[in-house]
């Protein structure tokens, strides 16, 4: 079975586990933990990023990588368009979330998280132990804020992050309000891509995602609530409802091991 190291929070582990779903095939998910997994993942995959993906004997690194890979390997339900110009144009759409969408996204999910005690706990490793867990909840938000203003993040930048992240919603809202699909007239790795992008700044409502309920449907205030994005979040739930598989197993069996590759 297709193995794939990840962090569950992660958006481009998101954007496999999207893919696999869409195509269908089975996978095992293992949960590397942050620093001391990752030395591993340097060792098999000669980088420490993840997502990393292990079929048989391959092991593929990077999700535009294992995107590309999935497509070849198994190509029924392909992801990407046979028109070349289509096919570039889907691969400049998934290049722009990877770098450009995730980048806008960053500060204003960073400000999120260290202002909500449910989220900082959610995005540590499940096998964090309880007690560090609820002295993280316990400290006040403001001990975040001192730590986001040592490192230079200040109101008026998270203002200006916001508004640039609003300004990018409002155009794809736009053009999914004329057309159902990014590229051509199908699903392909651009919507994708650009729906598991998004799972920061308002995660599924459904049960795809291994983390606390509360933190379902829920995302940075002031644009996860916001209805001039309604459109883009039912388009990006459709896709969801669709082709991603939910959880079968709760968030409780389904703790990180350590991983083992041989
Ligand atoms: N270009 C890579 C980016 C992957 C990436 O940034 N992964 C993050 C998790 S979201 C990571 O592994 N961070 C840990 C680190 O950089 O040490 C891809 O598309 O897979």
């Amino acid at each position: 079975m297709l193995e794939l190291y990840q962090f569950e929070f992660s958006p481009y582990c998101e954007k496999v586990r999207l893919i696999l779903d869409y195509k269908g095939l089975d996978y095992q998910k293992i949960e590397v933990t942050p620093g001391v997994g990752q030395v591993e993942i340097y060792r098999i995959s000669g980088q420490k990023q993840l997502p990393v993906l292990k079929d048989g004997s391959t092991i593929v690194a990077d999700s535009t990588e294992i995107a590309l890979y999935l497509d070849r390997k198994y190509p029924e339900k392909p992801i990407l368009p046979s028109d070349p110009v289509a096919r570039s144009q889907c691969l400049i759409w998934e290049e722009w979330a990877d770098s450009t969408l995730a980048k806008k996204s960053r500060l204003p999910i960073l400000d999120y998280i260290k202002s909500d005690a449910g989220m900082r706990s959610a995005l540590l490793p499940s096998q964090t132990p309880d007690v560090v867990k609820t002295l993280l909840n316990s400290l006040p938000s403001e001990v975040f804020e001192f730590l986001g203003s040592g490192i230079g993040i200040s109101k008026e930048v998270i203002s200006k992050a916001n508004k640039n992240l609003r300004d990018t919603l409002d155009n794809l809202n736009t053009i999914l309000v004329y057309k159902p699909y990014l590229v051509g007239d199908s699903l392909s790795l651009a919507d994708l891509t650009v729906a598991a992008l998004t799972i920061g700044i308002k995660s599924p409502p459904g049960d795809y995602l291994d983390i606390p309920a509360q933190l379902k449907n829920r995302g940075i205030p002031g644009i996860a609530d916001d209805p001039t994005y309604e459109n883009f979040f039912r388009w990006r739930d459709q896709i969801y409802l669709n082709y991603r598989k939910p959880l079968t197993t709760s968030r409780a069996s389904t703790s990180p091991s350590s991983i083992e590759i041989e």
